[in-house]
């Protein structure tokens, strides 16, 4: 497999031709079975870091150079990714700081890693072997572990993964093709928590592999502090993003609730039906409300257009509601009075609706508006 390490450069001067020497004739060689080629991206640094690159690469026929305007490194990142895939031709990928924090002997680790059959292989400081600077001091480790790690794995519901902002890692690009590059959330530091995200939830096979991040030697660090907000704000948008079918479905089901209400009201009270009757209407009605306005809202995306599906999903949605209803929500109550007490009964109907909200969510995602595409 063709494997490209891109390397992103801002200012690089004094690091980047032992990076790519250290790669060439000391990394390289380690690596029998793939063809390892580099791809620096540099973003007319005024230090004269591309004249060291095309010295180099003079000697290296795998050694490519790309130039962009200086936006930041999640935009170097995304065009440099786009360039190795489609004009280079990689299998797979791997981002390299060229500044020797990470050191390029791992590279043999984590192709390794890769050849074991994981798809997305992160150089990770905080598993078991990991390590961060020693000379850090308490502020920045703070902010990367509980500001950056912490934070995201939290909030994401990333607890598999120990270290969600490593700058080191390896992706085959089979996955990587699958996120959209041209829209990030960030332009800066935080793209990593984008693509991670991205490709954790495309069920890629993770491994991180334990890397010492060592202090920057030579050259300057080009983050800074709004870097911080950035990553939280990432964090969050991918959060709502997440959620927001899950925001809409219950929008509807609280619309449902109120119509099955109002139905029960006016039944009892101005037609005088029997109240069982009114809310089997208000029922009726509340899932025809539900299933129209997920189809529409919710489920928009996979939406159901011809009128015999309409019909025959309406039909599946009937059902599997009335299923949830009786032997999920009522079948909680029920139980619960039978082993636990009759006194606490309204806890087991709100624990029965939580079941019921979380049946109806994943019928409906997995059997009523399944999505073709087993990727989303
Ligand atoms: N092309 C490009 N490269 C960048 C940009 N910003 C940073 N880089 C490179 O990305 C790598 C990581 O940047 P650093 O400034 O070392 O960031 P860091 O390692 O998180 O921070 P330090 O620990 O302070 O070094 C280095 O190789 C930089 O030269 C950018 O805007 N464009
Ligand atoms: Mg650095």
């Amino acid at each position: 497999m063709k494997i490209v390490v891109i390397i992103p450069t801002y200012n690089e001067k004094e690091n980047i031709s032992r990076m790519l020497v250290t790669l060439e004739k000391e990394v390289f060689p380690q690596i029998k079975n793939h063809e390892m080629s580099i791809l620096v991206a540099d973003d007319k640094s005024p230090d004269g870091t591309q004249d060291e690159v095309k010295k180099v690469a003079k000697d290296y026929k795998n050694i490519e150079l790309i130039e962009g305007n200086k936006e930041g490194l999640g935009a170097a990142y995304a065009r440099a990714m786009k360039y190795a895939m489609n004009k280079m031709g990689g299998g797979a990928v791997i981002e390299l700081d060229a500044d020797f924090q990470h050191d390029p002997h791992d590279v043999v680790r984590l192709v390794a890693a890769m050849d074991e059959g994981y798809d997305y292989v992160i150089g990770s400081r905080y598993v078991p072997g990991g390590k961060i600077p020693k000379e850090w001091g308490f502020y920045r480790k703070f902010i990367s572990f509980y500001g950056g790690s912490v934070f995201g794995r939290a909030v994401l519901w990333l607890w598999g993964i120990h270290d969600v902002t490593s700058g080191y890692k390896l992706t085959r690009t089979e996955y990587l093709k699958k996120v959209d590059l041209d829209h990030l959330y960030s332009k800066y530091y935080a793209y990593k928590i984008h693509i991670l995200h991205d490709i954790v939830k495309m069920g890629a096979k993770v491994k991180e592999v334990p890397i010492i991040f060592y202090e920057r030697q030579k050259g300057s660090s080009k983050i800074e502090q709004k870097d911080l907000f950035d990553s939280f704000y990432v964090v969050l948008r991918l959060r709502v993003m997440d959620s927001e079918k899950f925001i809409k479905f219950l929008v509807v089901g609280g619309v449902g609730f109120i119509l099955n209400a109002v139905i029960l009201r006016l039944g009892v009270e101005y037609v005088h039906w029997n109240p069982s009757i009114a809310n089997l209407a208000g029922a009726a009605l509340a899932i025809f409300s539900n299933y129209n306005f997920n189809n529409l809202w919710t489920f928009n995306e996979s939406k159901i257009t011809s009128l015999r599906a309409y019909f025959y999903k309406m039909l599946q949605f009937y059902l599997t509601s009335a299923f949830g209803v009786i032997f999920i929500q009522t079948g909680t109550i029920f139980l619960g009075d039978k082993f636990l007490g009759r006194k606490n009964y309204f806890i087991y109907f709100l624990f029965g609706t939580g079941l019921l909200l979380i049946w109806n969510f994943t019928i409906y995602n997995k059997i009523i508006w399944r999505k073709k595409s087993p990727v989303a």
